[in-house]
């Protein structure tokens, strides 16, 4: 299986996050990525290609161009404001307050275009998020061109990021775009299974009304764990696509075992669906160690998970998301592509 990989990535590097009343040092950090690929490339996992150069067209198919260019202008309006380091938002135009104003003030814009306090943006960010895009839509070629599985290895991550805002230390939804790339290159049916430990709120809702790209998500109950405002199991698409969301919340402390069930009937509804291509949005924070998460997933359980999507014989791309137990991130992701290739 080949993986795709772009330095650019490692230029996003959040120093601190808001966690728990307190500033932090930030989770989702370069090495996240340097690790991983330190594990692809001692286990053999593939060749390890990088990114080709996209238009900007294929993340606007996902994206509101206005959200695109607020990313790109960021930092130096933020600079001409006076401020030299990362930014986070924190005011935002919730229920009470007007949603329909013009906002050209930058700490109003940053609450316009994000979820939380918890996702910090810096001189990069833009950067490192467009080749984390690109680095998803290179995947989702080597499957139009005939590969049968490939490796987007992302960051920062995608899923919590939607048609016009960031969180969740996501910014372009990686998955989402990959999965836009497919349809709009000839592929019908496009399956997301969300891994990850967080819901995936931006994925659903880009493709709530749509029956062409099925959401498939298992993750931790969102009455006890952020999101928080979205993935109950009573969320299940509208419109057309009424029937093309399903969502597994599950309690803190899940292990493998507990975990099956939902992952069984998720590869009911796959088996069902019959997509054309299959993306798993590949958080590995279900690990026991994860530090921000509250699942007991061990490192063997990553090659199960690997093998049993592998049952489904559908070609898949693997998009990483979350994941920060960062000494084990590199064995826990590649026991997934391995139980995946057998
Ligand atoms: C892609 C992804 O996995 N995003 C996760 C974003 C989670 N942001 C909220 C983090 C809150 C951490 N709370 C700390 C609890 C342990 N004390
Ligand atoms: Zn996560």
């Amino acid at each position: 299986m080949k993986t795709v990989f772009s330095d650019l990535q490692l230029a996003h590097a959040p120093a601190q996050e808001i966690s728990d009343g307190e500033l932090k040092p930030a989770v989702e950090i370069p090495s996240r990525a340097e690790f991983v690929l330190k594990s692809v490339k001692e286990r053999g996992v593939g060749d390890v290609i990088a990114p080709d150069d996209f238009p900007v067209r294929p993340i606007h198919r996902v994206h509101a161009p206005h959200y695109v260019s607020f990313l790109e202008s960021f930092w130096s309006r933020w600079t001409d404001a006076g401020r030299s380091k990362e930014a986070f938002p924190f005011v935002w135009p919730i229920r009470s307050l007007r949603q329909d104003v013009e906002i050209d003030h930058i700490d109003g814009l940053l609450g316009r275009y994000s979820m939380d306090a918890g996702t910090p943006l810096g001189e990069h960010t833009f950067k490192a998020a467009r080749a984390s895009a690109e680095t998803a839509l290179t995947a989702a070629k080597l499957l139009l061109d005939g590969e049968s599985s490939a490796f987007a290895l992302c960051r920062p991550p995608g899923h919590h990021a939607g048609f016009d805002f960031f969180g969740g230390y996501c910014f372009f939804n990686n998955a989402a775009v990959a999965a836009q790339y497919l349809r709009d290159n000839g592929l019908n049916r496009i399956a997301i299974l969300d891994v990850d430990y967080h819901h995936g709120n931006g994925t659903q809702a880009l493709f709530y009304d749509r029956p062409d790209v099925l959401f498939l998500s298992i993750h931790a109950d969102p009455k006890i764990e952020y999101p928080y405002f979205l993935g109950f199991a009573d969320e299940t698409g509208e419109h057309a696509g009424t029937g093309f969301t399903r969502n597994w919340p599950l309690p803190l402390g899940t292990d493998w075992d507990g975990y099956t069930g939902a992952l069984e009937e998720a590869c009911r509804w796959l088996l069902v669906y019959k997509p054309d291509v299959m993306i798993v949005s590949l958080g590995l924070d279900c690990f026991e160690e994860d530090p921000i998460s509250g699942f007991r997933f061990k490192s063997d359980d990553y090659f199960l998970l690997g093998q049993r999507l592998a049952k489904l014989g559908v070609p898949t791309l693997f998009v990483l998301e979350g994941g920060y137990a960062i000494d084990a991130l590199g064995t826990n992701c590649v026991n997934v592509l391995e139980g995946y290739a057998g």
